[in-house]
């Protein structure tokens, strides 16, 4: 298959890049503007394959979506490129409208435009839109689980358009048959997380001995996704998931951020030794709350599971404890963020814009 994927020097798209390339013979086109999230180290091996090429491009920018489409003729779209993180959507949410709203839009546009041009690509592609589960709202600590079919109710600028996006995406298919499927994941962790994210922040804080900041009482609970087991799941859903469906992707694995980042504290002691202050739980700090901040997501993927035989392949303990021996064994990657483009400070507090 020749598959253009949008955002593939992010955290997702990566994941998805190196999987493909290392399990399949699918050609890949990598359309991605390159913003503060991307990290080009990511594909670096992906990159060494005569099967992946790069585009730098915006997807807000109509003209250049439409060339590569026209070039790349892609058989499947698997559509990640966004702005991602709620507390910027919070600083700054033009950004967020403009990327995730109307960068859908375009790539929506041009698919069209290109099964006009081909139709006999008609009955096989595939515009999967990769999404998530924060545009169900928020669950109180007994409710069941998001399923598909539960309301939409985004609360934060990052959610709403996410949701607007996934609202665009099934009204073309509706309206214009435009051959879709959608996905909608829980809080994924692992290799190449911009440092900005709970996890990688608390483990990069933690191994300096700086302070730990915990959003409110720490009782928000969300449900944690190795981005491997997603990254699989995503694939399986874009190639062998039913046209119009929507997938939900989860772990099983909900936890409170304060039990995230205890279980962080403690495996950096065991790793690392303790700090001469002691312990890494003394670093954990209540601080103001999130604005908005959503009190838990969960998601039911029996459904995904079932249908496309995917299942997550490690416990959240042993992808945590991975994922840290991670961020140990790679400290160049991310200390070059600190020192370009994130000190690791609060965001999302006051809003400006
Ligand atoms: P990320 O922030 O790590 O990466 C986003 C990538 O998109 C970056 O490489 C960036 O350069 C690119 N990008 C941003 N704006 C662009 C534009 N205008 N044009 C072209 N490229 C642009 O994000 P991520 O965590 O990898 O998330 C990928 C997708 O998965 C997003 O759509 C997100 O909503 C969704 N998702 C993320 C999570 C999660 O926990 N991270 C969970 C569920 C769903
Ligand atoms: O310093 C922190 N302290 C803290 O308590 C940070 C950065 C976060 N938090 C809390 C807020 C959330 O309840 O931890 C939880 C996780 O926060 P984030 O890592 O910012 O993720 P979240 O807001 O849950 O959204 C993530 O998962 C769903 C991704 O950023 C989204 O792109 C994805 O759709």
């Amino acid at each position: 298959m020749k598959i253009l994927i949008t955002g593939g020097l992010g955290f997702i798209g990566s994941a998805v890049i190196r999987r493909l390339i290392d399990t399949t013979n699918d050609e890949i086109l990598n359309l991605d503007a390159q913003t503060y999230a991307a990290s080009p180290e990511a594909v670096a091996g992906a990159a060494m394959s005569n099967r992946y090429r790069f585009e730098k491009a915006d997807i807000t920018d109509q003209t250049a979506v439409a060339q590569l489409f026209e070039s790349f003729a892609p058989d499947a779209v698997m559509h990640l490129a966004a702005e991602s993180h709620v507390d910027r959507s919070i600083d700054g949410p033009g950004e967020f409208i403009q990327t995730n709203i109307i960068g859908t839009f375009n790539l929506l546009q041009a698919a069209r435009a290109h099964l006009d041009a081909h139709p006999e690509l008609r009955q096989s592609f595939r515009f999967h839109h990769v999404s998530t589960d924060e545009v169900f709202g928020a669950l109180g600590p007994d409710d069941a689980p998001f399923k598909a079919s539960t309301a939409y109710s985004p609360r934060s600028p990052y959610s709403a358009s996410k949701a607007a996006s996934d609202h665009l995406v099934r009204a073309w298919g509706e309206t214009f048959n435009l051959p879709i499927v959608l996905s909608n994941c829980s809080n994924n962790y692992g290799a190449f997380q911009f440092p900005e994210k709970l996890i990688p922040l608390t483990i990069i804080r933690g191994l300096r001995g700086e302070s730990l900041p915990v959003y409110g009482t720490g009782e928000n609970v969300r449900d944690w996704l190795l981005v491997d087991d997603h990254a699989r799941a995503l694939i399986k859903t874009m190639k062998q998931g039913s046209l119009g469906q929507t997938y939900l992707i989860g772990g099983d694995s909900e936890r409170t951020n304060l039990a995230v980042v205890e279980t962080i504290c403690d495996l950096l002691d065991e790793r690392t030794g303790l700090l001469t202050s002691g312990p890494r739980r003394s670093l954990i700090t209540f601080v103001a709350d999130r604005p908005g901040h959503d009190l838990r997501y969960a998601v039911d993927a029996s459904v995904t599971k079932e249908e496309l035989g995917w299942t997550p392949s490690v416990s959240f303990e042993q992808g945590l404890a991975d994922t840290i021996d991670w961020y140990l064994n790679n400290q160049e990657w991310w200390q070059r963020i600190l020192e370009e483009r994130y000190s690791t400070a609060r965001l999302g507090t006051e809003p400006t814009k």
